[in-house]
């Protein structure tokens, strides 16, 4: 390929943006000729990760492998694009220890409980109010906002377009051809 491998770790809440971000963002990429593949809850808890639920362990396991994968696609060549909620700071330190042979950037994907809980595409956040679904991520379990990002999306304030612009413009600049 043209350019380093690399992970871009997407971090935030449920339904922040960042599965639609790294759908649009690869978009873009493979049209630059950009060699580029996403990791999501989609592929990996379905497959790799389908013995794990999100107990604070099943989501530490989860995200150990996940960085361990992220930083064998770098050595591949390619950008793998990871977006998981990944609520652990110790956690995503981690995948970027395990990526350390390849530039890792940690991108918070930032939207507070409120928008997220407005957008609730899948109504998870209504069945973690009324307490059918358990362990919810920012309802009764934790995030741990990002100290040190080396980016940050604020998908409240701006539209999904002007997102993948910021995120675009961020990786041709830290990734050239
Ligand atoms: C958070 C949950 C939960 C609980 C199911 N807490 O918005 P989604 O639906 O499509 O994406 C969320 C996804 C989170 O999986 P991750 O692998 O990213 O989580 S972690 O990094 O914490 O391991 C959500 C759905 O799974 N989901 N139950 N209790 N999100």
């Amino acid at each position: 390929f043209k350019h380093d491998g690399g992970v871009l770790w997407l971090t935030g809440l449920s339904a922040a943006g960042k599965s639609t971000l790294a759908m649009n963002l690869e978009k873009r990429l493979h049209a630059l000729g950009y060699a580029s593949y996403t990791l999501d809850g989609d592929n990996l808890r379905t497959g790799l990760n389908s013995d794990l639920g999100f107990s604070e362990s099943d989501r530490r396991e989860n995200i150990r492998r996940v960085g361990e994968v992220a930083s064998l696609f770098a050595d591949a060549g390619l950008i793998c694009i990871a977006a998981f909620i990944s609520p652990y700071q110790a956690d995503r330190d981690g995948a970027r220890a395990a990526a350390r042979h390849s530039k890792f950037c940690e991108i918070y994907v930032k939207a507070d409980v409120a928008s997220c809980e407005e957008r609730d595409p899948k109504g998870l956040y209504k069945k973690a109010r009324s307490g059918l679904v358990k362990n919810f991520t920012g309802i009764d379990a934790p995030y741990e906002v990002p100290l040190n990002p080396e980016l940050v999306i604020n998908t409240k304030n701006q539209t999904v377009e002007e997102s993948v612009d910021q995120l675009l413009a961020f990786v041709t600049k830290t990734f050239p051809q």
